[in-house]
């Protein structure tokens, strides 16, 4: 049976599942938030990788019903969390742009909110940057998920075509840059060096900036030498199912 049609089974059977992966601050080394990975737990495959069925979701439309699931679970979970004492962090979810412009969207995130009892600022919504090649249509959704005090992310940054005009007009809070920038630092000086200027250049946008896929003490070390905020990355911890992030989270480490 093809793809298309083994999603909305898996989701009716209860196949899809979230994992965690923390995000950490650069200096202090404390966990400030989360970041909720979609994991497809396939009884004769196995685990499958979003890598493989996003596209697949967002080519035959099923992503608006399997993003708006990622969306209830992370919010219900990350209450849970909070409503059983532990520290209160904001929980972010990666949104495609299929999803992102559905007419309904902005609506749903609400009501998510509303019956989890989740405050707004403690989710998080991470947006790739071919979103900004429509900046008229996402200028408003954008504003109003703002307004009700969710945070915006722009994720996988310099991989895209997004124009620094669109990055300064638009109300994102958090510059995540994408690990291939990271990959080859320190021992690429170049790589070093542009990873540099796009920490300076987040941060000259009043923009928080997160260095994505750190791996080693030696990508720590530059990217607190050059004042990037946050980190995240196999170094500190890969994406963990959710009793592994609790204990985490109980923990502190
Ligand atoms: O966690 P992993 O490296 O396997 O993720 C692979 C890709 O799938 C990444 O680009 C990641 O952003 C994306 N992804 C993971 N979970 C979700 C999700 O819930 N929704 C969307 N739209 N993308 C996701
Ligand atoms: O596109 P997005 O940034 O959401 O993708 C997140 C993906 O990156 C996840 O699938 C996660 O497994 C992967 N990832 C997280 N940390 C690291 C890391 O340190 N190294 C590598 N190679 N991949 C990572
Ligand atoms: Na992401
Ligand atoms: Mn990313």
């Amino acid at each position: 049976v093809n793809m298309e049609k083994r999603l909305p089974r898996a989701l009716a059977e209860g196949e899809f599942e979230l994992f965690y992966q923390p995000k950490i601050h650069a200096v202090t080394m404390e966990i400030i938030g989360m970041e909720a990975l979609l994991r497809w737990n396939d009884p004769e495959e196995g685990m499958i990788s979003p890598a493989s069925f996003i596209p697949i979701a967002e080519e035959c439309g099923f992503i608006v019903e399997l993003g708006e699931w990622v969306l209830w679970e992370a919010c219900r979970t990350n209450k849970r969390w909070q409503d059983q004492g532990l520290p209160k962090l904001p929980i972010s979810v990666n949104v495609s742009a299929v999803q992102f412009k559905h007419p309904q969207f902005v609506q749903t995130v609400g009501t998510v909110l509303e019956k989890t009892g989740l405050a707004p600022e403690f989710l998080e919504l991470e947006v790739t940057e071919s979103l900004l090649n429509e900046p008229a249509l996402i200028k408003d959704r954008l504003d109003s998920l703002k307004g009700r005090g969710i945070n915006l992310s722009i994720d996988d940054f310099g991989t895209g075509y997004s124009s620094i005009f669109y990055l300064k007009e638009l109300p994102l809070q958090i510059l995540k840059i994408d690990r291939t920038f990271i990959q080859n630092t320190p021992h690429s000086q170049r790589d070093s060096l542009l990873l540099r200027s796009i920490i300076q250049l987040g941060k000259s946008l009043g923009l928080t900036v997160l260095a994505e896929g750190v791996e080693t003490e030696q990508q720590l070390q530059f990217l607190r030498e050059n004042e990037c905020d946050q980190i995240q990355g196999y170094y500190y911890s890969r994406p963990v199912d959710c009793k592994t992030m609790t204990r985490m989270l109980e923990d502190g480490s």
